[in-house]
């Protein structure tokens, strides 16, 4: 009897081919915009010029006057069906077509549907707003200055700018310990606005059918179960007449969580005419309104003892949410999971206080590739872990050694309440110094400052919380944070595997037909895995946070076992032995005391449909839905190298050292492309995404001339590294892996640059670090923000 070779047959850390490139790489991907329903029309967003005003008028009738136009849609009409506003994510509200006032540049305050998408425009821009223009808000401090203007006078209740606070933490155990401290460093900085940016922008076809009063919708949804749940509630449709249908979706990001206007106008467009009706943002509708991340400014301190040891920290941070709060949350964490900052670390104690502030510009805080809001929690951490180094005049990766929390600590409860439970967080910091050399830099380093050349190596560790979550802590507008899978096997062995996650590129046609067949022996090829159809897929929270693999990619797992606990009883029946003398290995059951005699899992599936024993249910199916124990916690170390110009304030990158340790890799090719994404945005956001707003809240740089999307040409080569720490809870081991270049890559990038400044007295300079900002740290010896 041959054994089942696992990788041959693509199962588990087999580096197999992604399965859906046979078509994005073809361009037969089946995106929304690309579906076309008999009957379509069109439909196109008004937005708003101006950042904050009041609406005294808007005249539609030039537009209705246009040949092919068939609906204008404004504000007040909406609001005769209850749909000028809506929830969010977030327990707040948000205007779905501005009524009132407008309050960010972009915002929506009118629609058009015509014949074709040209018409549609035509009809917009032939709509006369008269706006009465208003002071605007741009950051948190004239936001929550005593005398600022109410942004959102909307809301009964709210008498300032305040959106949330939140607090974590001990603080009287916290200021014991600063009082104790022989050294306290101090920073602050700014995670400046960036957007995610996929390829593809949001956009959605509602159809509505008045015959059968079902209402089908086509839209680029990370969750679409949360959709229908959303829409059922908003709209007070009935849930199973609803269906939302993620096709392909080209990227996801974090920007295609929320809910927005345009999905809901589009709907609400197809139930007054009964027609199909298309929406396909373009580019700077996109750029400008949707899914802003970051933009979140720390102040905070760590307490230090001589011998390098942390013995507190504490931080507060302020963020600017813009006009409202949409992004989707874990209920239980007004700031997303910021709290996760220094989990590595073994500090006994520690505070943290937020807030959230509105301003007046795009909604924004959206959990751009992190686990809500921990990549501004990990780039604070690192940059202010790096500060804390240099005031103790002690290496850097020395300091790190020091406090990073020990192998044989784990579980560790942080001091935030998580509990961190597995790593090996030295041994991943040293094998990425010794990738990249560095005792061996710091010699070159020094020789290259007497030739007038400024080297400098960042350092950033992190582990990340992945998987949310259990539900005991996570939920959204209360439906906890479980996954799930449905598995079905047809008579010859094949199988069909749907999950309520939904890939935006992220290769889950192919990873999640590699854990089918670690568990039943059945090749990957023979495992076709479908998800994003609320009419068929089971429910499930959706694509984000790197939550697939820790939560829907368990739940394949569990559902598997479940199939594979009925095909034994089949074995059983078809070997004439009772079910305790079966034996399972990879693909086949056996007789325990005569191995030659076995049946193949396929055997079994057909026994299922055609000679099943007496009693026992025909089919082989099943349905898993996973609710994880704790999370999942990666843990990463990234080394940059560069070199600074201190002529220009340029800097090169001459390299990147990775180790990521996310335990055991199903598709370990999968996954070093999901570090290379991740690092490349990393690169980007540190070194050329700019995204800011003038005094009159306009969106400056919301073009792809001003905010650079990184491409393979300026883009460094990414040395890749591993440790694998399988997850003692996850039933293979595994854990995300998604987002971690994306959160722990930034810092490395900083430290870098400010590390080859570090003669000059530079503590800081905020993102990105343009030339002509590093330029002026150079020359002035001043941090610069
Ligand atoms: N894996 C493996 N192994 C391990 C892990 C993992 O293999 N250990 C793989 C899986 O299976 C898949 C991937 O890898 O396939 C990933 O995973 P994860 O980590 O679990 O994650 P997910 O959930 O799936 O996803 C999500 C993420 C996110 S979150 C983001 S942003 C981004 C990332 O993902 N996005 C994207 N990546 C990506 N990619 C692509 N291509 N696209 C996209 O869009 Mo957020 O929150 O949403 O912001």
């Amino acid at each position: 009897m041959t054994r089942v070779d696992e990788i041959g047959i693509g199962g588990l850390g087999a580096s197999r081919r992604r399965v859906e490139d046979a078509r994005f790489i073809r361009g037969c991907g089946n995106y929304t915009d690309d579906i076309k329903l008999p009957g379509m029309l069109h439909m196109e967003v008004l937005r708003s010029p101006v950042a904050h005003a009041r609406i005294k008028s808007i005249d539609t009738s030039a537009a209705w006057a246009i040949p092919g136009v068939r609906l204008v849609l404004t504000g007040e009409m909406a609001a005769q069906r209850n749909l000028a506003w809506m929830p969010t994510l977030s327990y707040d509200t948000q205007a779905v077509l501005a009524t009132d006032k407008v309050r960010f540049q972009g915002q929506e305050v009118a629609c058009v549907v015509a014949d074709d998408p040209y018409t549609a425009k035509d009809g917009c821009e032939a709509i006369v707003v008269e706006y009465e223009q208003l002071p605007a808000i741009v950051n948190p401090t004239q936001a929550l200055a005593p005398d600022a203007p109410l942004i959102r006078d909307d809301k009964e209740g709210q008498t300032d700018n305040v959106c949330y606070r939140w607090e974590v933490g001990d603080k009287a155990g916290t200021d014991r310990a600063f009082a104790r401290a022989d050294k306290v460093t101090r920073l602050k900085l700014h995670y400046p606005r960036s957007h995610p940016s996929p390829i593809e922008c949001c956009g959605s076809i509602a159809n509505y059918d008045p015959a059968t009063g079902k209402l089908t919708v086509y839209m680029t949804s990370q969750a679409p179960h949360i959709i229908r749940a959303a829409v059922a509630l908003v709209a007070e449709l009935p849930e199973h007449l609803i269906r939302i249908v993620s096709p392909d979706i080209g990227g996801g990001f974090g920007n295609k969580v929320p809910v927005y206007p345009g999905y809901v106008c589009s709907i609400l467009c197809s139930i007054l005419l009964g027609k199909p009706v298309k929406w396909t943002e373009d580019k700077s509708g996109n750029l400008i309104s949707t899914g802003f991340a970051r933009d979140m400014y720390f102040d905070g301190e760590l307490a230090l003892r001589e011998d390098g040891r942390i013995l507190a920290l504490r931080f507060h941070a302020d963020t600017d949410q813009g006009a409202f709060f949409s992004d989707a949350q874990p209920s239980k964490f007004k700031i997303g999971l910021v709290h996760s900052a220094f989990a590595c670390y073994d500090i006994p104690v520690g505070h943290i206080t937020a807030r959230g502030a509105y301003t007046n510009k795009a909604p924004g805080g959206v959990a751009y590739r992190c686990s809500f809001r921990v990549t501004e929690a990990m780039f604070f951490q690192e940059r202010i872990i790096a500060a804390a180094a240099a005031d103790l005049g002690m290496d850097p990766a020395e300091f790190r050694r020091v406090n990073l929390v020990r192998d044989d600590q784990f579980p560790y409860r942080t001091p935030f309440g998580f509990l961190t439970d597995s790593g090996q967080y030295r041994r991943c910091l040293d094998l990425g110094l010794d990738a990249i050399g560095y005792e061996d830099f710091l010699k070159d380093k020094e020789e290259a400052r007497l030739r007038g050349r400024r080297l400098g190596i960042g350092i950033s560790t992190m582990t990340e919380p992945l998987g949310a979550g259990n539900s005991r802590e996570y939920d959204i507008l209360g439906i906890k944070m479980f996954d799930s899978a449905e598995l079905r096997v047809h008579p010859t062995g094949k199988a069909i595997l749907r999950t309520g996650a939904k890939s935006q590129g992220q290769g889950h046609e192919t990873t999640w037909a590699q854990i089918v067949s670690h568990e039943l022996g059945i090749p990957a090829a023979d495992v076709v895995v479908e998800e994003g159809d609320t009419d068929t897929a089971p429910f499930g929270m959706g694509t984000y946070a790197s939550r697939s693999t820790p939560v829907a990619g368990a739940a394949v797992s569990m559902v598997s076992r479940k199939i594979r606990a009925k095909a034994r009883k089949l074995a059983a029946h078809l070997l004439e032995v009772s079910e305790e003398d079966v034996e399972w290995e990879l693909g086949r059951f056996f007789v325990r005391s005569a191995p030659n005699r076995g049946v193949t899992i396929q055997e079994c599936a057909m026994a299922a449909y055609g000679n099943m024993p007496d009693g026992l249910e025909p089919g082989l199916e099943n349905n898993a839905y996973y609710d994880p124990p704790n999370l999942t916690w990666p843990f990463a170390c990234y080394l940059v190298i560069v070199e600074v110009d201190p002529e220009t304030g340029v800097w090169d990158v001459l390299r990147v050292v990775a180790v990521d340790d996310c335990g055991v890799r199903i598709n370990p090719m999968i996954v070093e492309g999901q570090i290379t994404g991740g690092l490349t945005e990393a690169y980007a956001m540190s070194n050329m995404q700019f995204m800011t707003f003038d005094a009159e809240g306009n969106c400056v740089g919301s073009n792809y001339l001003d905010y650079l999307l990184p491409t393979a040409w300026e883009t460094p080569g990414f040395e890749l590294h591993e440790v694998v720490t399988p997850c003692p809870h996850h039933p293979i081991g595994a854990k995300g892996v998604g987002e971690c270049a994306a959160v722990g890559g930034p810092a490395a990038f900083v430290n870098a640059v400010l590390d080859a400044l570090s003669d000059t007295g530079v503590r800081n300079i905020d993102m990105p670090l343009l030339p002509d900002r590093v330029w002026e740290a150079i020359t002035t010896g001043r941090d610069v923000s």
